[in-house]
C-alpha cells in the first residue's frame, strides 16, 4: 500500500534529521509515519476524495505532511528527502536496524570510515576500526557484531503485522474473483506464527488456469517463480514470497491440513496414521488406495482418533497427544477480549486526544480503555510528571461522568505505564501511583545488565505494592533484539507470590511474552492481560495480534484479566 511507502520515507527523514542532531522535527515525521503505517484507508484515496483538506484532518498530519504526501502521490518522490540523502548517501535502514546503532553514530562512521551499509559496518567491526573512534569504544564494537549476527539469524523473515493486512487483502480480492470457490490461506500465517517465511494459499476451483492468471497478474509482483495448473509461486516488491495451490474438492481438508503445518505437528500425525495401518498426505488419508478422509480437517483428526484442534497449536508441543486425550484446552478466543489496559494518548506524546482513543476503543465493542500514559523518565516521549497526571486524571474522569461525550457503559480507566528504574525502584512518587486505576511497570533503559542484576532489578519492582502489570517483560524487538538476561522462572514464582500481571505486548514489533513464555506463565498460575500499547488510535488493532500469541500458549479466558468483567478485574488488581 503506498501508506507504507511514503510511511517508510518519512521515518527515514526523522532518521536523517536526527543523525544532524535537529530536535523536534523528526519526531513530527515519525508521528506522521504511524499514522500512515496504521491508517486503515488508502492515502491516495482519501486524496482523491477529499483533496488537500481530508489529509490535514487525518490526526497527526500538518501541513508540511501534507504538502510532502502531496507531492509524493502526484510524483512519486519527495525533494525533500532525496536532498537529505545525496548529502548522506548511507542506508540508513540498513544500519540502524542494528541494535545500538543510532543515526547520530551512523553518520560519524559514515564521515571517519565510509560506512554506507551493513557490509561496510560488519568489515570495520572485524577489522577493529571502530572501537578507537571516540566515543565508541571495545564494547561498542563488540555490540555492533552481536547485532549484525542477530539481524543475519533473522533475515529472510517477516513480521506477522507487517504479513496479515496484506494476506486479508489478497484474500479478499481472490475470494471475489469468480473461478474461485473456496479459499484458506495455510502454513504460519494460519498458525499466526510471529514472523513468517512466506505465504501459503490454497484455492478450490474448476478452472485453476484462470486462477492462476489472474494470481500471478497482482500489482507488486516482481518475479514469477513458477506456474502451473496446481502450484504457482511468485515474489511482491519487498521480497515477499507467495504460494498459491489449486485442489480439488475431496482433498482439500487434507491439504490445508498438511499445508497449514506445522512440519513437526505433521510428522508426528503421518506416525499415528503409520500406527494405525493408514497413509496420510496433502491428498487425503488412505488405507491402501482406498481414501478414508479429505473433504475437511475435522474428518481426518477423527479418522485419527483425535479432535480438530485450532491452528495455532500446532506446534508438536503437546497438543497432539492433548487432542487424543480431549484434553485440549478451551483456548482463548478473538472476541474474548473486553479492552485494553495498555494504550497511549496525547498527553504523554501519543497521537490521540483521550476522547478519540476512548470513541475508536467503543467502537471495537470494548468496555473499557485503560489508558497508560508515561512516567517521567522517558522525558523524551513528555512523560508525566505527578502534576500533569493528575491533570490527566481529572480529565479522564470528566470524559466518565459525562455520558454525552462517552458512552455511558463504557469507561476510561486511569493507568500510567511507568519506568523501572536500575535499582527496581518506579520513577513516580507512590502518593501518584495510589490515584491510578492500575500501575503498569516497564524496562525501558539499560537492557544490557549482568542476568542476576536485571533479576533483581525486576523483582523489586514487582515487590512495589503499587505496581500491578509489567509490560513486555522480556524486552525483545522481532528482528532486531533479544530478550534481556534474565531468570524468568525466578520472575514467574515472584509474580505469582506479588500477584503481579505479566503483559502479552501485542505491538507486532514486540509480541511480547513470546508463545512459550506465556505458557510457562499458565503453567505457574500466572495471571496475564494482552494490551496493544497503543500510540495510536489505530494500533489498538493490534489486539489480534496479541490473542494469537496467547492462543499458541495455550492461554484460557481465566488466565488473562482482560477476559474477565470488569469489576472483577478491578478487583483483581486492587
Ligand atoms: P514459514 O513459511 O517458514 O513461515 O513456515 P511454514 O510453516 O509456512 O512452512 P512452509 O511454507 O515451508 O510450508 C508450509 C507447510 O507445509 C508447513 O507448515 C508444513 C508443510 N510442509 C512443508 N514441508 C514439509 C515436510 O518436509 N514435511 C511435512 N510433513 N510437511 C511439510
Ligand atoms: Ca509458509
Ligand atoms: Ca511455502
Amino acid at each position: 500500500m503506498i501508506n507504507q511507502e511514503i510511511a517508510k520515507i518519512f521515518y527515514e527523514i526523522a532518521d536523517f534529521l536526527e543523525m544532524d542532531g535537529i530536535q523536534f522535527k523528526p519526531y513530527a515525521y515519525q508521528k506522521a509515519a504511524i499514522t500512515l503505517e496504521t491508517l486503515e484507508e488508502d492515502i491516495e484515496k482519501i486524496y482523491k476524495q477529499g483533496g488537500r483538506k481530508a489529509l490535514l484532518e487525518i490526526p497527526g498530519i500538518g501541513e508540511s505532511m501534507a504538502d510532502k504526501i502531496e507531492e509524493y502521490l502526484k510524483s512519486g518522490r519527495i525533494k525533500y528527502y532525496d536532498s537529505l540523502k545525496k548529502r548522506t548517501p548511507i542506508n540508513m535502514e540498513e544500519l540502524i536496524q542494528v541494535e545500538g546503532l543510532g543515526p547520530k553514530r551512523a553518520k560519524v562512521l559514515y564521515q571517519k570510515l565510509g560506512v554506507a551499509n551493513l557490509k561496510d559496518l560488519e568489515k570495520a567491526a572485524i577489522s577493529h576500526k571502530i572501537s578507537p573512534l571516540f566515543g565508541f569504544g571495545e564494547k561498542t564494537e563488540k555490540n555492533i557484531l552481536e547485532g549484525i549476527e542477530f539481524l543475519k539469524r533473522s533475515k529472510g523473515r517477516f513480521l506477522l503485522g507487517d504479513i496479515l493486512p496484506r494476506v486479508k487483502e489478497i484474500l479478499e480480492k481472490l475470494k471475489n474473483f469468480k473461478e474461485v470457490e473456496e479459499i484458506s490461506v495455510a502454513g504460519s500465517v494460519r498458525r499466526m506464527k510471529e514472523t513468517i517465511g512466506d505465504v501459503d494459499i490454497l484455492v478450490i476451483s474448476k478452472n485453476p488456469a484462470k486462477v492462476m492468471d489472474f494470481f500471478v497478474s497482482q500489482p507488486g509482483v516482481v518475479k514469477i517463480w513458477g506456474k502451473g495448473s496446481t502450484k504457482s509461486s511468485i515474489r511482491l516488491k519487498d521480497g515477499l514470497d507467495m504460494d498459491l495451490r489449486v485442489l480439488p474438492k475431496r482433498s482439500y481438508g487434507a491439504a490445508l491440513q498438511y499445508f497449514t503445518g506445522s512440519k513437526d505437528h505433521n510428522i508426528a500425525l503421518r506416525k499415528i496414521a503409520i500406527d494405525k495401518g493408514l497413509k496420510l498426505s496433502e491428498y487425503g488419508l488412505f488405507r491402501g488406495s482406498k481414501i478414508i478422509a479429505g473433504k475437511t480437517e475435522e474428518e481426518i483428526y477423527k479418522a485419527l482418533g483425535m479432535v480438530w484442534m485450532a491452528p495455532e497449536l500446532r506446534e508438536n508441543q503437546g497438543e497432539i497427544e492433548a487432542s487424543i486425550k480431549n484434553e485440549l484446552p478451551k483456548i482463548v478466543g478473538y472476541k474474548d477480549v473486553r479492552g485494553d489496559l495498555h494504550s497511549h494518548s496525547n498527553w504523554d506524546g501519543g497521537t490521540n486526544t483521550l476522547e478519540e482513543m476512548a470513541k475508536y476503543a467503543i467502537n471495537m465493542g470494548y468496555e473499557y480503555l485503560g489508558i497508560s500514559d508515561h512516567t517521567k523518565f522517558l522525558r523524551i516521549e513528555h512523560g508525566l510528571d505527578e502534576k500533569k497526571l493528575d491533570q490527566r486524571n481529572k480529565k479522564i474522569d470528566e470524559l466518565n461522568s459525562k455520558s454525552s461525550i462517552l458512552n455511558s457503559n463504557f469507561r476510561l480507566l486511569k493507568g500510567a505505564e511507568t519506568n523501572i528504574l536500575n535499582d527496581g525502584s518506579i520513577d513516580i512518587r507512590d502518593e501518584s501511583l495510589k490515584k491510578l486505576d492500575y500501575v503498569i511497570a516497564g524496562i525501558h533503559s539499560n537492557f544490557k545488565m549482568p542476568r542476576e542484576k536485571m533479576t533483581q532489578r525486576m523483582i523489586n519492582a514487582m515487590k512495589n505494592k503499587n505496581v500491578d502489570i509489567i509490560s513486555h517483560p522480556t524486552g525483545r524487538i522481532l528482528k532486531k533484539r533479544d530478550e534481556y538476561e534474565i531468570d524468568f522462572d525466578k520472575i514467574l514464582r515472584v509474580a505469582k507470590e506479588t500477584g503481579t500481571i505479566l503483559e502479552i505486548n501485542a505491538s507486532p514489533w514486540r509480541l511480547d511474552l513470546d508463545d512459550q513464555n506465556i505458557r510457562r506463565a499458565k503453567e505457574a498460575g500466572v495471571k496475564m492481560v494482552i494490551n496493544t500499547d497503543s500510540h495510536h488510535r489505530d494500533q489498538l488493532r493490534f489486539m489480534e495480534l496479541g490473542i494469537a500469541q496467547a492462543r499458541r500458549g495455550w492461554a484460557e479466558k481465566g488466565d488473562i484479566i482482560n477476559c474477565w468483567p470488569l469489576e472483577k478485574m478491578l478487583k483483581f488488581l486492587k
